[in-house]
């Protein structure tokens, strides 16, 4: 394989799997897998995907092996602070968010404990699989505590009597109210992110990343977007192009026919509510069209 081409890492089965492959296609990149599945190659442009456990994706990044990964900030973060325990740098930098995966990182109590605040924690003893993040959080709490390595079903740790609490992921919150478990303090708020090597490329290969670095925002910024359509009494076009939420200067043009009537176009970066629609319906706009926006580029 050419050394000017690079490999996007992505986690091959898991909860981030499919948003990753759909976004990889929404930059417009088209792949033929391999026969062994785990390497996607290319086919419209020199880059390539690598299908590997998300736990695998910063030490593939870091060691230069693929360019960029797609993985969890909490991923990333614990592995980033479980270097800086070594003096060591990342090898990694985050280059941003890719609005799938939310997630946190909190600590939990069993339902039947007591909580005072985080001086809870004090002396006790937490099951996690970030013992990293987790202490990093404790040491700028001032709290001394035992932590209990699990590799995965932590919120099983109390109720086994391995732990006093728990420092695990939460999402819907469901998985804990059916261990009888209590959210208290969150320590990471996270979500996939786009990761990139420290490793220094060659030039094609930063011109590669910086194109998919400008897809990845403009697809980012087109699900945000909205295009607005409406019709306007002349008169209130003013008022109505200050309700359209985050939008520069609308287009206004002409309706054949009316000479009381215009019709404004937007594009709105922000979420289009209901709220807003009523309101401008009030403000006298009507033939009200939200439409999504599919590409963006600056
Ligand atoms: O096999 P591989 O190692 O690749 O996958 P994995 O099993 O380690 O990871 P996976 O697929 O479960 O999660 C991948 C990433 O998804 C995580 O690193 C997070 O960035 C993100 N993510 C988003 C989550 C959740 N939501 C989530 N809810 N990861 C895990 N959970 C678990 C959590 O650990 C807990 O057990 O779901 C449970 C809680 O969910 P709720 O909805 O009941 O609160
Ligand atoms: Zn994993």
């Amino acid at each position: 394989m050419s050394e000017e081409r690079i490999k996007i890492a992505v986690q091959k089965s898991g909860r981030l799997t499919s948003k990753s492959m759909d976004l990889l296609d929404r930059i417009g990149l088209d792949f033929a897998r391999s026969q062994d599945q785990l390497l996607c190659i290319g086919t419209n442009l020199p880059i390539d995907a690598l299908l590997v456990r998300d736990d695998d994706i910063p030490g593939l990044v870091t060691d230069g092996t693929c360019a960029l990964g797609f993985v969890g900030l909490n991923v990333a973060s614990e592995t980033a602070s479980a270097k800086r325990k070594h003096s060591e740098s990342a090898g990694f930098d985050i280059q941003g968010k890719l609005g799938f995966g939310q997630c946190r990182l909190s600590i939990a109590r069993p339902d039947d404990s007591g909580w005072q605040g985080v001086e809870s924690l004090q002396g006790k003893r937490i099951a996690t699989t970030y013992p990293n993040l987790l202490s990093d959080f404790l040491i700028t709490q001032n709290i001394r505590a035992q932590l209990v390595p699990f590799s995965g079903s932590v919120e099983l740790a109390p109720m086994l009597g391995k732990a006093d609490y728990i420092c695990d992921l939460i999402a819907t919150g469901t998985t804990l109210a059916a261990n009888n478990l209590t959210e208290e303090v969150t320590i990471l708020d996270s979500e996939s992110v786009v990761i990139k090597t420290s490793h220094s490329l060659s030039e094609s290969q930063d011109s590669l990343i910086a194109k998919v670095m400008q897809r990845i925002n403009a697809v980012q910024h087109a699900i945000e977007s909205k295009y607005i359509m409406l019709h306007a009494p002349i008169g209130s076009v003013d008022k109505i192009a200050e309700l359209l939420p985050g939008s520069e200067s609308p287009t206004v043009v002409p309706l054949q026919g009316s000479s009381t009537t215009v019709a404004m176009h937007a594009v709105c970066r922000e979420t289009v509510f209901w709220e807003t629609l009523e309101a401008l319906k009030v403000a006298g706009a009507s033939s009200m069209l939200v439409l999504p926006v599919e590409k963006m580029l600056a």
